[in-house]
């Protein structure tokens, strides 16, 4: 049967914003990152409704499905939690041996990564920066600038998110900002 079809979802190339029903969003306010920030309780006398970043996500298979793709777009704003800017939770993917890339669309940002022997590593974010995320690396994502980091991202459908291990942990970097600049810190 030959057909022509209109795509369930579309992406607007310069905002990397996702439209379509099959779209889902979901919000991370200050609420949702305890024990993120190097500073908790500086976090916790925050606005605790304050959205700090956004994913939207095209998931068209069931997550856990075998060599499926997902893709999406996270916009993290601009802010600081002390000296330490906004950024997200920060993950290893459940299934080890599952990568990823990451693409800055907006902004200005750094890419955390540490290995299993908590080795990390930063690459700037900045549209048009290709990041590959090998497999067993965690990745976290930092706004340094002034207005909305946005980046893409596409990734394993059956990778799975282990966020407990960043929470416990942490990693082993982080970047706050002094003097105006940002700075890499370790732990
Ligand atoms: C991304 C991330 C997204 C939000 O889609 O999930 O940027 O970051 P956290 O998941 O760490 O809150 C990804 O890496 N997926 O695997
Ligand atoms: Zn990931």
């Amino acid at each position: 049967m030959n057909k022509i079809i209109e795509p369930e979802v579309n992406v607007e190339i310069e905002s990397g914003k996702l439209t379509g029903s099959k779209v889902i969003t979901v919000s991370k306010k200050l609420s949702d990152l305890a024990n993120i920030f190097r500073n908790e309780d500086t976090r916790r006398e925050m606005n605790q409704d304050q959205v700090i970043y956004r994913v939207q996500a095209y998931m068209p298979v069931d997550e856990g499905t075998e060599a499926g793709l997902f893709f999406g777009t996270t916009i993290i704003y601009p802010g600081k939690v002390g000296d330490e800017y906004f950024m997200t939770k920060g993950h290893f993917h459940a299934q080890s041996d599952r990568a990823e890339y990451y693409w800055g669309i907006e902004g200005e940002g750094m890419l955390v990564l540490m290995d299993r022997e908590r080795n990390a590593w930063v690459e700037k974010m900045y549209k048009g920066s290709l990041h590959y995320i090998h497999a067993g690396v965690a990745h976290r994502t930092v706004n340094i600038g002034e207005e909305k980091l946005i980046f893409g991202a596409c990734w394993s459908s059956d990778a799975g998110h282990n966020y407990d291990e960043i929470i416990k942990n942490g990693f082993s970097a982080r970047l706050v900002e002094l003097d105006g600049e940002p700075i890499l810190v370790s732990e």
